[in-house]
């Protein structure tokens, strides 16, 4: 049997019971009426033939037919709600960021620990997976945890878990994806808590995600345009993540993650009302990794404000 190693596990498991359960005593009663009318109304029998009583064509009728209706109903609402209450993140979500590209996965912590085919997890924590792709479409699937969730190109998808037993579980892309997209697979470790704090304290020599962010800032000329003493006339970009920005076009966009990938990639997609598209696109100077750090660093508390 497949641990069930998540909080999610259990009640995905209960649904395809239920499916399951529900559809054989449906294959049971249909199966003994097939095989029961074959036999009593075989040629030859002396059963009664002809037209049926009104009240058994009308009543029977409706009432198989409304009974049906409140079961598939009923197994709708189930379902439904269950999986919509995968998309409510609990608030206090520990973050990482997925870069899937051919044929690995590049796992990046917030404070900067980056692994690759392995993410360490402590147990009991709800976990965001922030994840994109840096060429075709994967699709980050945990059986133990049973999520799946598909990675694309220029988009940020989301998922998360909370990891109830301690353990490796394998991770594996879900979407064909190539040459090697068998081979495409690692482990999810989830570790009692000590162990991880312990774990997430060693070999890190690069800073935090929002420190490498800083640094990437400087280093690819964001602060020639968006610093304090700059000379060209581009937005601030200090506490801008949450905020409600006008657009040149008349509308409004929210800045998520989403949002800044798209400003630094392509920025000629949305033009902040009152500036001028005169930022350079950074496709094919930036990774997909780069935009995650600078992200990282315009969501922390003093993001942008470079003088
Ligand atoms: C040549 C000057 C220039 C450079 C270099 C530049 N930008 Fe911009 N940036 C702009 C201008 C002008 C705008 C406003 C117009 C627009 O939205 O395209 C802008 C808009 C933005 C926005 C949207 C801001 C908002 O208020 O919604 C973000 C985010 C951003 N830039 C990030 C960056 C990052 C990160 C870098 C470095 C990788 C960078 N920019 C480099 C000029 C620049
Ligand atoms: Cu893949």
């Amino acid at each position: 049997m497949l641990p069930e190693a998540s909080t999610l596990a259990p009640h995905i498991d209960h649904l395809l019971l239920l499916l399951v359960g529900l559809s054989a005593v449906i294959i049971c009663v249909v199966s003994v009426l097939i095989f029961g009318f074959a036999i009593r109304y075989r040629r030859g029998s002396k059963a009664r033939r002809g037209r049926l009583p009104d009240w058994i064509a009308r009543d029977v009728e409706l009432g198989w037919t409304a009974a049906t209706l409140f079961v598939a109903l009923f197994l709708f609402w189930f379902a439904a709600s269950m999986e919509t209450s995968q998309y409510e993140v609990p608030a206090d979500a520990m973050e990482v960021h997925v870069v899937a590209k051919q044929w690995m996965w590049k796992i990046e912590h917030p404070n900067g620990q980056r692994e690759i085919n392995a993410l360490h997890v402590p147990v009991g924590v709800p976990v965001r997976l922030v994840m994109t792709s840096q060429d075709v479409i994967h699709s980050f699937f945990v059986p133990a945890f049973r999520i799946k969730q598909d990675v694309l190109p220029g988009r940020y998808t989301e998922t998360w878990f909370n990891a109830t037993k301690p353990g490796t579980y394998h991770l594996f892309c879900a979407e064909y994806c190539g040459t090697d997209h068998s081979k495409m697979t690692g482990g999810i470790v989830v570790m009692p808590k000590q162990d991880y704090a312990r774990w997430s304290r060693g070999v890190n020599t690069h800073g935090t995600l929002a420190g490498q962010g800083a640094r990437l800032f400087r280093q690819l000329g964001c602060t020639g345009c968006h610093g304090e003493s700059a000379r060209v006339r581009a937005p601030s970009l200090a506490g801008i993540f949450g905020r409600k920005q006008p657009m040149s076009d008349g509308g409004f966009k929210t800045v998520d993650e989403a949002y800044l990938h798209d400003s630094i990639l392509r920025p000629q997609k949305d033009v902040v009302a009152g500036y001028k598209p005169v930022m350079p696109s950074y496709q094919g100077i930036a990774s997909e990794d780069d935009v995650v750090r600078l992200i990282a660093y315009l969501k922390s508390p003093n993001g942008g404000a470079v003088e």
